[in-house]
């Protein structure tokens, strides 16, 4: 039996960057995760007998809203739901679900690298029939109905499933499928890749490795798949139990939340190569014996190796990445002789490209790097490329590195995070930046001479919609960017993100160390936007 609850609106229950994300006490309201889903289901394309995938990553909280959002599903009429066993399904995970069977659309219960637990963060993403992030026309759709809503509905008896035995239920008249949460994707990477000589590789001792899953939703896909179909042995798959609090740590692997395993690699104990990933299973970290690959440098070496799997065997359509990620992609792309796009941050803004078939490869500096066989970003798929490029190259991520920047040039990368500011004081610094744009070109900062500036605006080359506001980007007449722009994922207060890149040709200095190669960007940052007067920061609190 349907039962309707009457609801008055939240403010605020607008989507960023990457679906709804908030303190889970604010997610703990009555109506509150009622209403944003409510909200989802009456703006949703979702035809007759749709089905529905759920799944998260198994932070807190998560159970609790599964089971209301089987009991609202089954009231809205969808026809079948399936869901992970446990209440988990990586992003990636969930995305491949969402397209191998056919369903309308996904909720994925999710604040990704943020953390997680009673006092901490969490999230709900709303993804489309071809599994990608709701595009902006419908995340504006969703939040337009959010200010106006007025009941949820619901059946009883939804949160009599049981979530950890795998099988079929019924709730009111629809269909209530527990799955496998590893088994499909898990099929997916074995069709994408050359395990044979991955497997072969691993079992000579010539390729090892230690993956770090952060106690997050990684840890089963990971073991199954490096532990389990690449003979791996046990224990290379660390923290692989994902809790509901992440063991109290931030999810994110970056070289400041995964130090442990940064410091493995650069031991002399340290395996081939080093990975991570995050809360919800969509970023990688990469580091080789030695060095560390910057996020935006994996996407364009991937790119350029990636015809040595079998699943870009006969070659890419072409490679995206978001603004701020440094172009060392593109000039792949050039080589390649196929398109590069620069799209606004946040992965939603690839799906379009991924399904005109424009591009097969996308990254964001931001550790998040993926293709065509699912519509977000893929930390294990990146893993998995970089394990396939070295098991038949036989080369180490040092040489892959060293070879690649002295065809390409190197860009030089840091990204500077400034966290929980005032919201109030980062919009009035974003503000005079963007009055000062049109003052800037002509301008000098020490060496460096600014040769244009703008705040990045876009247009979808596929579907013509338009995104403004973007970021601000400065660019210097040496071929050096500085990109500023806030945060559209945190919870607390603003994050200010300053972007920092320097391009070196392959004539030019390869093997500095980057903070030295940044100093000059670093100050000239500073002095355009004056982030200490606006903030009284003097230093970032993260730099990945
Ligand atoms: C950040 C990253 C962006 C990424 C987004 C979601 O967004 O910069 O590249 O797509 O997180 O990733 P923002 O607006 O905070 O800069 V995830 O792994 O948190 O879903
Ligand atoms: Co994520």
């Amino acid at each position: 039996m349907t039962t309707t609850v009457a609801t008055t609106p939240f403010d605020g229950q607008m989507p960023g960057t990457s679906g709804l994300r908030k303190k889970v006490r604010v997610f703990q309201q009555p109506d509150y995760a009622e209403n944003f889903i409510q909200s989802v289901f009456d703006v949703a394309e979702r035809p007759a007998g749709s089905t529905l995938v759920i799944g998260g990553d198994g932070r807190f909280y998560n159970r609790t809203v599964i089971a209301r959002a089987i009991q609202m599903a089954a009231a809205n009429g969808y026809a079948r739901v399936l869901v992970g066993q446990g209440g988990i399904l990586s992003t990636p995970a969930a995305s491949h679900v969402i397209r191998k069977y056919g369903a309308s659309g996904g909720l994925i219960l999710s604040a990704s690298h943020n953390p997680g637990g009673p006092d901490e963060d969490f999230g709900i993403k709303y993804n489309i029939a071809n599994g990608g992030p709701a595009p902006e026309a419908v995340t504006e759709a969703i939040y337009a109905r959010t200010q106006t809503i007025d009941r949820w509905l619901m059946v009883e008896g939804g949160d009599a499933v049981d979530l950890d035995r795998i099988g079929t239920s019924h709730v009111g008249g629809m269909v209530v499928e527990v799955i496998d949460a590893v088994a499909d994707y898990a099929a997916l990477m074995e069709e994408l890749f050359d395990f044979p000589a991955i497997r072969a590789a691993v079992a000579s001792g010539a390729l090892t490795m230690a993956f770090d899953a952060m106690h997050a939703v990684t840890g089963p896909y990971a073991r199954e798949i490096l532990e389990g179909r690449l003979g791996f042995p046990a224990g290379t798959v660390r923290n692989g139990v994902p809790l509901e609090d992440f063991g109290g740590h931030h999810p994110d692997p970056n070289l400041v939340h995964a130090a442990e395993l940064y410091g493995l690699m650069m031991s002399p104990a340290a395996p081939t190569i080093g990975a991570a990933s995050d809360g919800d299973g969509d970023r990688n970290l990469i580091i080789g014996r030695g060095v560390f690959i910057t996020p935006s440098d994996s996407l364009a070496m991937l790119a350029a190796n990636a015809h040595l799997a079998p699943a870009y065997a006969g070659g890419l359509k072409g490679i995206a990445r978001s603004m701020p990620t440094s172009t060392a992609a593109d000039k792949v792309a050039e080589a390649l002789g196929i398109p590069a796009w620069e799209t606004p941050t946040g992965w939603k803004f690839f799906g379009t490209l991924l399904d005109a078939g424009k591009a097969t490869i996308c990254g964001e500096e931001s550790a998040g790097t993926g293709s065509d066989h699912v519509r977000e970003k893929d930390g294990l798929w990146a893993v998995l490329l970089w394990l396939n490029i070295l098991a038949v190259t036989g080369k180490p991520v040092m040489q892959i590195a060293t070879e690649h920047w002295a065809r390409f040039g190197r860009n030089y990368y840091a990204r500077h995070d400034y966290e929980a500011i005032d919201t109030a004081k980062a919009n009035v610094l974003m503000a005079a930046l963007e009055a000062s744009l049109p003052g800037l070109p002509g301008q000098s900062f020490g060496s460096l001479t600014v040769a244009a500036a703008d705040q990045f605006a876009y247009v979808d080359p596929v579907d013509g919609s338009e995104s403004r506001n973007q970021g601000v980007r400065v660019m210097f007449a040496c071929g050096s960017r500085i990109v500023f722009r806030l945060s559209g994922t945190g919870t607390e207060g603003a994050t200010l993100r300053v972007y920092l890149e320097r391009y070196e040709a392959p004539d030019g200095r390869l093997a500095e160390e980057t903070p030295a190669m940044l100093a000059d960007l670093i100050a000239a940052a500073e002095a355009i936007a004056g982030i200490a007067a606006h903030t009284g920061r003097t230093a970032p609190d993260v730099v990945t």
